[in-house]
């Protein structure tokens, strides 16, 4: 396959810019230029082969991918929540699999050690999880408790030695096969929900990988299975118990969703738009036909009122005002533009828009995982719903 080049622009027809400060810019430049060089050349063939390439970790972290807004004495980047958002809108505009791991590591894993952990387990993972010289895992989901991860068997009981037994089995956990450790949420003797940090090697822990996915290809997905493995308690996580612990890190994590699918939606616009300009069909280019004017045109107006949104999300993040429910609309709409503008940016490609030699369909492919995990599209739908009604449509 030819190494494609990389074209994007980005689309800001609001002067959303201006809302950026030099700072912010600097930082989304770095990483497109990452992306640029890194990213483009070789996600396609990566994807095609369904591979992880491992090279990413360290790259990212380097990067400062990592934890960004988790403080810089434990290897963080300190930055705020707009910075953030940059760096996830860049690499998914990449690759959701590529943002998936970035997510991974600093909102699913740093975050909950550095918010729930003790100052000894953050001082032992966060530098090496920042660096990426460890990769890491979180494992919430279980064959059985997809959506309602309150009903979690998985679970712990005191040895009465200093450690616990573990045992249970997480599904669909993104970065399992690699990862040097994972965040596990299991439950106690009391049957709270407690996170307990497990490193790879030890004896009963295994992570068997998921194949044959038709999205995300290029990120590696797999299952947590514990066999009564026994782990050392100083690995609990002490500072949260119940629902509220996993929520927490989801609430980061799809914040970084938000600003992620954005770019994805962007890149498939970006795509579309050239492609229209260059593509002759009936003595004009296909952008001339009204037809494809009113896809771009809808296109660029879901961007643009999406990029509102996730920005007013990260300012009151930044404040320490963002609801959870604001996050989760936020994450919502930006997954369904997406999903909507790879549709109808891979039609305007006509038969070139299936293959490989454009970013489209691996977009399209993705978004749908990503309009799945961290809450499926529906959920995010009732925790709105249930927010505004104050009434409770799960159960
Ligand atoms: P509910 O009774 O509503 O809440 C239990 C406790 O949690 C609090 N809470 C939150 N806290 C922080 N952030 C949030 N987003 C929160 N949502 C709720 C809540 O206040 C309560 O606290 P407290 O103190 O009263 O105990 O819980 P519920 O059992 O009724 O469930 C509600 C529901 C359905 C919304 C929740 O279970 C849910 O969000 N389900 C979706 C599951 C999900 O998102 N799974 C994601 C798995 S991880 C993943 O997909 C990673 S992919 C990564 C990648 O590759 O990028
Ligand atoms: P289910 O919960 O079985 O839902 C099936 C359908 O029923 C959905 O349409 C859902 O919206 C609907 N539904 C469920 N409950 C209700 C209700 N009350 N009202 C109306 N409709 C309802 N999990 C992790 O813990 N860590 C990871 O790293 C991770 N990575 C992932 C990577 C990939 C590629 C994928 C696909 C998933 C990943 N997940 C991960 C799991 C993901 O979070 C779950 O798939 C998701 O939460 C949905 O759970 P489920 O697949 O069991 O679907």
């Amino acid at each position: 396959m030819a190494v494609r080049t990389d074209l994007f622009q980005s689309p800001d027809y609001y002067q959303l810019d201006e809302l950026l400060s030099d700072e912010h810019k600097l930082i989304r430049a770095s990483v497109r230029s990452y992306v640029k060089k890194e990213i483009s050349p070789i996600i396609e063939e990566f994807a095609q082969r369904a591979e992880f390439p491992t090279q990413i970790v360290k790259q990212m972290g380097e990067l400062g991918c990592f934890g960004p807004t988790i403080p810089a004495e434990y290897g963080g980047g300190g930055l705020d929540y707009i910075s953030y958002g940059l760096m996830m809108q860049e690499l998914e505009r990449g690759d959701s699999g590529v943002r998936s791991t970035a997510s991974v590591q600093g909102s699913l894993v740093m975050f909950p050690i550095y918010a729930y952990g003790n100052e000894a387990q953050r001082n032992k993972y966060l530098p090496k999880l920042a660096s990426g010289e460890w990769l890491g895992c979180f494992g919430l989901t279980e064959p059985e408790h997809g959506s309602n991860p309150a009903g979690m068997t998985t679970n712990f009981k005191d040895a009465g030695d200093g450690t616990v037994i573990l045992n249970g089995a997480k599904m669909w956990i993104s970065n399992a096969p690699f990862a040097q450790i994972a965040v596990v949420w299991a439950k106690n003797d009391a049957d709270e929900i407690q996170a307990i940090i497990v490193e790879r090697g030890m004896e009963g822990f295994t992570t068997p990988t998921t194949h044959d996915k038709w999205s995300l290809r290029a990120s590696a997905t797999g299952e947590l299975v514990f066999d009564n493995v026994k782990v050392p308690k100083e690995n609990i996580l002490p500072n949260v118990k119940g629902l509220k612990g996993p929520l927490g890190c989801l609430t980061k994590a799809r914040f970084g969703i938000a600003w992620g699918a954005l770019g994805a939606a962007m890149d498939c616009y970006d795509t579309a738009l050239r492609y229209s300009k260059e593509r002759i069909q009936f003595d004009r280019p296909i952008g001339g036909f009204q037809l494809q004017q009113k896809k771009l045109a809808e296109m660029i107006t879901e961007i643009t009122k999406a990029q509102l949104l996730v920005w007013r999300v990260a300012v009151l993040m930044n404040e320490g005002k963002a609801t959870p429910q604001q996050v989760s609309m936020a994450k919502r709409n930006s997954c369904e533009i997406a999903a909507d503008i790879a549709r109808n940016a891979r039609q305007m490609l006509g038969g070139m828009g299936i293959t490989g030699e454009y970013s489209i369909m691996r977009h399209m492919m993705n978004i749908e995982s990503v309009i799945t995990y961290e809450g499926t599209h529906d959920i995010h739908l009732l925790i709105t719903g249930m927010d505004i009604t104050g009434l409770n449509a799960f159960k």
